[in-house]
């Protein structure tokens, strides 16, 4: 049983930066993390990548689902074939993520964010864009893949190699939480929508469209970038010829969270059990990560 960091995160959050979260729907928290965590990380992720099995090659979805389009990317150095792979739910057999997702800073991260008194482990996702993956990641929401409502629900983004626009850094539409409309999911590589989902199709957005205000942050490992779960979101290639883009997302939901069941979206072997409307309470697939109650 390896010894974990500090929960501690390793400064406050401050005013300015819960008043980005609320307005935004999305704030960097720079150097907030113990670096020893992302250590941590890079050691299992490393180890898991030599079971292969246990990642979507994204690449191969995007692929198939884009026969007619050209998504070479050529990097200046003309490398290019790169994958992105991604996997979730590590923290159910992985004890380095499952401490990540629920005794490292990050809940207490996000309870401050959020102004919940509770907050509930989601589920986690590993993100990876090596050098020269032509893949974009699709602009969407989260909440339409998650079998759950609320105001209280984001994710943290959590990068383990600097990251910038040309390694393919996350990209968000400011504000766009603010809309309340849950958009339906898509594939993920390519705006198409996933079959059976409900709600309107995802608008098209462009990476670089200047008509609108998009906000992206350069990122280094330690740094942590949250969004909530209606903010509009997506990611370009990775054109770097020797930098891989490895990011871990966590996801959590607080007070007043309650499950949805979403038609389409792919469901947890819990979300079985689960009607819509039932309040999110401590379950062993869906923890109680922070109780403010216990820490006064
Ligand atoms: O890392 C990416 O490419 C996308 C991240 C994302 O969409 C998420 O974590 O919700």
């Amino acid at each position: 049983m390896p010894s974990f960091p500090s929960s501690e995160p390793l400064r406050p959050i401050t005013h300015a930066e819960v008043s980005s979260f609320v307005s935004d729907g999305v704030v960097h928290l720079p150097g907030i993390v113990n670096k020893d965590w992302v250590d941590l990380l890079d050691s299992a992720l490393r180890l898991m990548l030599e079971e292969p099995q246990m990642f979507a090659d994204l690449t191969s979805l995007g692929g198939d689902l884009n026969e007619t389009q050209d998504l070479t990317v050529l990097t200046e150095e003309g490398v290019k074939g790169g994958r992105f792979l991604s996997g979730v739910d590590h923290w159910k057999d992985n004890e380095i993520f499952a401490a990540f997702a629920k005794i490292s800073p990050l809940p207490s991260i996000v309870a401050e964010l959020m102004n919940s008194r509770k907050i509930y482990l989601y589920e986690d996702s590993v993100l990876i864009k090596e050098p020269g993956t032509a893949e974009r990641t699709a602009f969407h929401q989260d909440l339409g893949y998650f079998h759950i409502e609320g105001k209280n629900i984001c994710t943290v983004w959590a990068p383990l190699d600097g990251v910038n626009t040309e390694t393919g850094g996350v990209v968000y539409l400011r504000s766009s939480h603010k809309n309340n409309r849950v958009f339906k999911p898509n594939w993920f590589v390519v705006n198409e929508s996933l079959p059976g989902t409900e709600g309107k199709d995802l608008p098209d957005i462009e990476m670089g469209d200047e008509k609108l205000d998009l906000i992206h942050f350069d990122t280094n490992p330690g740094d942590l970038v949250v969004h909530h779960a209606l903010t509009l979101h997506g990611a370009g290639a990775n054109r770097s010829t020797s930098r891989q883009r490895r990011a871990v997302s966590v996801r959590y939901c607080g007070d007043g969270s309650t499950y949805k069941i979403r038609p389409g979206s792919p469901k947890k072997p819990h979300h079985e059990s689960m009607r819509t409307g039932d309040p999110v309470i401590d379950h062993p697939d869906c923890p109680l990560v922070w109780d403010r109650a216990k820490e006064s």
